[in-house]
């Protein structure tokens, strides 16, 4: 008698949880909203730094095409730590292409960004096509997925911090309110809390770098440009003990946002 075949289903406890309800969630449990921006040139290196510093962080940024050792199998393992320690995952990819090619980029290649990425970064600058594409390719991955729409830079000179521009990507954000959970943005842009307005360029102690990068504090983010997540790189990166120095940037960041949103 040949036996029935018998189904078995790993099922990742985060999978059936909209992308959105699962950050704010994290924000709160964790009482962080401190995003990490891990760019550093070695996965190795970023596993290594988020298994010290993923209890602090709601969210772990990187840029895939940085890595020197990147391989599906490493990603996977980072993914892994995501879940454990309980965060996301951003790719700042920055899409900038017409539909078809970036659900390309997003899906294929060495990267298969949709596969292991929470979130991913997009201009909108060719057209709402973009991001149509995006949410498309997204609904061939079996877990929730979703997007922030770059509204406004950081860098001295950005071309996008015109009220046209911005006006564009925030129509652009409620046609596609599903897969669209919030900007990366210098200042808050719509009064619904359905977005997170993740704002990058925060420094304790720098106001800019030699590039073009242009910092505030944590509590000028937050309180005077409107920031729910605070995006920080080598403040953190570059200090002498990161540990150290991610937990009092999440101390920061919460205290601020904790006066402003929870009081
Ligand atoms: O406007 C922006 C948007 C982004 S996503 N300005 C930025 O700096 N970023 C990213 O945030 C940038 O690509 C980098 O990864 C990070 C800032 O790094 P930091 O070392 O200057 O804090």
């Amino acid at each position: 008698m040949q036996l029935p075949t018998l189904k078995i289903e790993i099922e990742d406890k985060n999978i059936s949880i909209p992308i959105r309800q699962r950050f704010q969630t994290i924000i709160k449990e964790k009482k962080s909203n401190l995003c990490l921006s891990a760019d550093l040139t070695s996965l190795d290196e970023i596993i290594e730094l988020s298994n010290l510093i993923g209890k602090n962080i709601c969210m772990l940024k990187i840029h895939c095409d940085i890595l020197t050792d990147f391989s599906m199998d490493k990603i996977q393992e980072l993914k892994d730590v995501s879940r454990r320690l309980n965060f996301l995952l951003l790719e700042d990819r920055k899409f900038a292409d017409i539909g078809n090619t970036v659900a390309l980029q997003y899906t294929k290649g060495l990267f298969q960004i949709a596969e292991w990425a929470d979130l991913v970064t997009v201009h909108v600058l060719p057209g709402e096509g973009i991001v149509q594409a995006l949410e498309q390719a997204a609904q061939t991955i079996n877990e929730s997925r979703g997007c922030l729409l770059i509204a406004q830079m950081s860098s001295k000179g950005a071309l996008t911090n015109n009220e046209d521009y911005v006006n564009g990507v925030i129509k652009c954000a409620e046609k596609y309110s599903d897969f669209v959970i919030g900007f990366i943005s210098q200042s808050r842009l719509t009064t619904s809390d359905k977005y997170l307005h993740c704002t990058p360029g925060v420094h304790l102690t720098n106001t800019g770098d030699q590039l073009g990068q242009q910092y505030v504090t944590p509590r000028q983010a937050i309180d005077g440009r409107g920031a729910d997540i605070v995006i920080v790189g080598r403040a953190i990166l570059d200090s002498i003990n990161r540990v150290k120095t991610a937990e009092a940037y999440q101390q920061e960041c919460y205290q601020v946002y904790e006066e402003l949103h929870l009081s």
